[in-house]
């Protein structure tokens, strides 16, 4: 026998004996009992930590923590890889450049099943449970809504049964940390990967290569046929990390794969012989920077190459990934799109068509028609915005020097798709030009929304009304030529994280009351109806609700020392900050009862706390100086005994999907006041009033249809239509004719510009004010008294505690239709294709043995 021989023989009968040993001693990784929780959480500490208890730090017990629920993890994602392999399920492959995931640790216990068993541990072994929780940094990989609903979907695909695939960057440093100095908003680098991530798994065997830059050349092959070759300039190494997705009660764990740049080469040995040691490292240094930072902008970003590298590199990672699997299951490529159903989550990942049809054409020698029907009936299109300044578009220079085989590619889909135009509407130049993929009317761009509408065989607005104004503004021309391709799917989100996760004390009670199950068929909230005017339920409902102030109250008291009354009206605008969201209108009316009070101190108006949080793009100075007027107003509407503590300001510093679990069950009032047209959705309007909290809030994105869910009777409405705004704006608008024939108004934005709450200086908020005299885009003028109007119809509704309980609880009786559930069974119906794969971890286990029964046959 010779050596290597023995060795694997050797190796092969360790693993046979290791299985055999782990069916009956697996207790202390897989085990869910308190006394087994507590046992691998100490064995954590010690072999996984390194750590005696003497020593231990928390950040230690989170860890040792996480490790063992990652340990109970495993087996159903290792199971559900194994099933999915083995039934070549048809897949959902999700592109998208943002996951804002939120902290794993509680949503991993709940949709496990073990959160009140891994509690009873903790604090039967004396830790703070809560407390551990806090220890998670959160993997801020995102701006804000698209992130976290595509982190919605992914927790409602793996608790459907949908087998899925994220896809996306590990960015090194994700959305900043927000810090508020002197009023103003402070950026710090968000450092989450500092302590290490438990809840990933890198996997360097899968990685792949991308290449940017260089040239193309032709070549005729040796059948004789024309054939193109990219010479790249750079190549870069994308290594997938990957975290497993838990399904609600479910045996299913889908994967998000996020990818990590590197240098192919990280030491260049040609260079260090020359004696440059520095310049040895700069390919390994300058490829990293790739996937360094998430950029901070919302909604609109300027063409910046660093950006469109992050596209390409993850888009090509990922598509190449998906052909390693087909290659796996040895499915023919032609078959691809009948494997994988691709969603494009907004144009940033929309260069996926060009580079799948440079694999199928360039790599794999398909034919250019039948590469083209595969990609158009792989790929679709989420468009999430309306702002047509925030629709994606690339320079031409830039996009050739760093795709050059893509422009030539997106060029002769241009060619021909112009060509069908032509037929379709004959004669009609402006047309062609409007739908052509290439911007010509002076510096020359791609445009990504075109590339994504020609290549996508279905394109989805994200909200009913959203989806009727694209089908009449941005993607006109695109609607009329293919009306087919378009439909609405209405953003949802996941009850797990914004109910089950955040709002203990509300799901205990509506468990109690209409019994499980209702957590992943939300509709079953619907039960609670009968109990909204039930005395003894309000009153529960009362406390619930109260509870949570309280607690939010306390934080605030201890986080920034000001005391807030946990009784007054709590009147929250969580929200990226942006113009069009228009905080500043909350802070007119703010304002506006801050003058009254002090001219009339003996007034009496219901008590109010505001609390406001977002993130401002650090180069957006409008919005910054929005977050300077609140803070401003804050600090003096604070500290003025006149108002006799009727009146709060909290600017709420690093709003995050931790924080807003707490401000979410804690809120009476929803701001939900966007100029009509310009929110696609939202989605956090869903989560306040999910969790009772009444919405005051425009004719805009899906308020619409939560307004049309809970009743109009339940819901605030003020301000212009859509179709009024866009009226108004065509017939012209002179927003300085409202300050000048409302007095409310003239006095609010005079004492801001007198300098009141800027110690005097008047200059301060002028920018914000003569945008809103001389331009307002946003319309706020407009739309100043109706607001007032209807916050005083909301303080009325807040005296009447009975009736405001009853409309609470039917609110969030109401909300069924917005869980992320129902999203994702629409777009499986509409759009995908998929259906449920059920994964059956005792059927894996039987008969692949516990560790997979592949093992010992794969080693060698
Ligand atoms: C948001 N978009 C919409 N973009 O504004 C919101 O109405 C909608 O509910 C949500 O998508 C989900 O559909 C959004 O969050 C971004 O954050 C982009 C990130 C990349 C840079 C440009 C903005």
């Amino acid at each position: 026998m010779d050596t290597s021989l023995k060795t694997e023989t050797t190796a092969r009968l360790a693993i046979a004996d290791s299985n055999e040993a782990a069916q009956q001693n697996l207790e202390h990784r897989t085990g869910t009992s308190i006394e087994a929780i507590k046992q691998a959480f100490l064995e954590n500490l010690f072999f996984v930590q390194g750590k005696p208890v003497a020593l231990a730090t928390k950040h230690d017990y989170y860890m040792a923590l996480a490790h063992l629920v990652r340990d109970r993890m495993l087996y159903r994602w290792n199971g559900t890889a194994e099933s999915y392999t083995q039934d070549r399920c048809r897949t959902v492959c999700y592109l998208s450049a943002e996951f804002l995931m939120g902290p794993h640790l509680g949503n991993n216990l709940i949709n496990m099943g073990i959160y009140d068993q891994v509690k009873a541990a903790m604090e039967e072994l004396g830790l703070d449970f809560e407390d551990l929780l806090a220890q998670e940094v959160e993997p801020g990989l995102g701006n804000g809504g698209l992130g976290r609903l595509a982190a919605c979907y992914l927790d409602s695909m793996a608790s459907l049964e949908v087998p899925s695939l994220g896809y996306g960057i590990r960015y090194e440093f994700g959305i900043f940390e927000q810090g508020i100095s002197q009023g103003w908003q402070i950026e710090r680098t968000d450092k989450w990967l500092r302590h290490g991530n438990p809840w990933e798994v890198a996997r360097p065997e899968w990685a792949t290569e991308v290449m940017f830059g260089g040239h193309t050349e032709s070549y005729t092959d040796a059948a004789g046929d024309y054939r193109v070759r990219w010479v790249p300039s750079q190549e870069v190494l994308g290594t997938p990390y990957d975290t497993p997705i838990l399904g609600y009660q479910v045996d299913t764990a889908n994967t998000l794969r996020l990818w990590k740049a590197e240098a192919i080469e990280s030491f260049d040995f040609e260079v260090f012989n020359q004696g440059d040691y520095y310049g040895a490292v700069e390919e390994k240094v300058s490829s990293e920077n790739l996937t360094k930072v998430l950029y901070p902008n919302d909604e609109t970003l300027a063409g910046k190459r660093l950006r469109l590298k992050q596209q390409f590199f993850f888009v090509s990672c990922s598509l190449q990934d998906m052909f390693r699997i087909l290659k796996g299951q040895t499915i023919p490529v032609e078959e691809f799109h009948e494997k994988f159903s691709i969603q494009l989550n907004d144009t940033h990942p929309a260069i996926a068509s060009a580079e799948l049809m440079r694999l199928l054409v360039d790599e794999y020698h398909l034919d250019w028609n039948i590469a083209w029907e595969i990609t158009q009936q792989a790929m679709a299109y989420t468009n999430h915005t309306l702002l047509p300044e925030a629709l994606e578009k690339w320079p031409i220079s830039l996009f050739g020097s760093l795709l050059p085989r893509h422009l030539e590619i997106i060029y002769e889909i241009n060619t021909r798709f112009l060509e069908l135009v032509r037929m379709r509407f004959p004669k009609d130049s402006a047309r062609l030009e409007r739908m052509s993929l290439i911007d010509e009317s002076g510096e020359r761009y791609v445009r990504m929304a075109n590339l994504a509408c020609v290549s996508s065989h279905t394109i989805n607005g994200v909200a009913k009304l959203h989806s009727e104004l694209l089908k009449q503004t941005v993607l006109k021309d695109f609607y009329e030529l293919f009306p087919e391709k378009f439909c609405n799917m209405t953003n949802g989100v996941t009850p797990r994280r914004w109910i089950a996760l955040s709002n203990p004390r509300l799901t205990k009670m509506v468990t109690e009351k209409i019994g499980e199950g209702w957590l992943k068929e939300l509709e079953k909230t619907k039960q609670l109806e009968s109990l909204a005017t039930d005395s003894g339920f309000q009153d529960e409902w009362h406390e619930m609700k109260s509870a949570a102030k309280r607690e939010l109250a306390g934080r605030i008291h201890q986080q920034f020392g000001v005391l807030v009354d946990p009784t007054s009206m709590f009147d929250v605008q969580v929200k990226r900050i942006h113009e069009y969201k228009r905080q500043h209108l909350n802070a007119l009316h703010i304002v506006t009862l801050y003058s009254q009070l002090k001219q009339n101190p003996q007034m009496e108006i219901l008590p109010r706390t505001f609390i406001f949080g977002g993130k401002a793009a650090p180069g957006y100075h409008m919005a910054k100086l929005m977050i300077k007027l609140i803070t401003s107003v804050g600090e003096m509407a604070n500290k003025d005994p006149d108002l006799r503590n009727q009146l709060r300001v909290i600017f709420l510093p690093n709003y995050n999907v931790t924080n807003s679990q707490r401000v979410y069950p804690a809120s009476d009032l929803s701001e939900q006041i966007s100029t009509a047209g310009k929110e696609a959705s939202g989605t956090g309007n869903m989560k306040f009033a999910m969790n009772g909290a009444l919405t005051i809030g425009t004719l805009d994105g899906a308020n619409v249809e939560i307004r049309d869910a809970v009743g109009a009777e339940n819901f605030f409405l003020f301000g212009l239509t859509a179709d009024e705004v866009a009226k108004m704006k065509f017939e012209g608008y002179t927003p300085r004719d409202y300050y000048l024939g409302n007095p409310y108004l003239k006095d609010a934005i005079d004492l801001i510009a007198s300098g009141h709450f800027s110690h005097g200086d008047g200059s301060l908020f002028q920018p914000l004010l003569d945008k809103l005299l001389y331009q307002d885009p946003f319309m706020l003028l407009a739309d100043y008294q109706a607001y007032v109007d209807c916050q005083r119809t909301v303080s009325k509704a807040y005296q009447d505690q009975r009736r405001w309980l009853e409309m609470s609880i039917l609110n969030a009786s109401r909300m069924g239709y917005f869980s992320s559930d129902r999203s994702v069974q629409e777009y499986c119906q509409r759009i995908w294709k998929v259906s449920p794969a059920p994964v059956d971890i005792d059927r894996y286990i039987k008969v692949s043995g516990r560790f997979g029964g592949e093992l010992s046959c794969k080693l060698h």
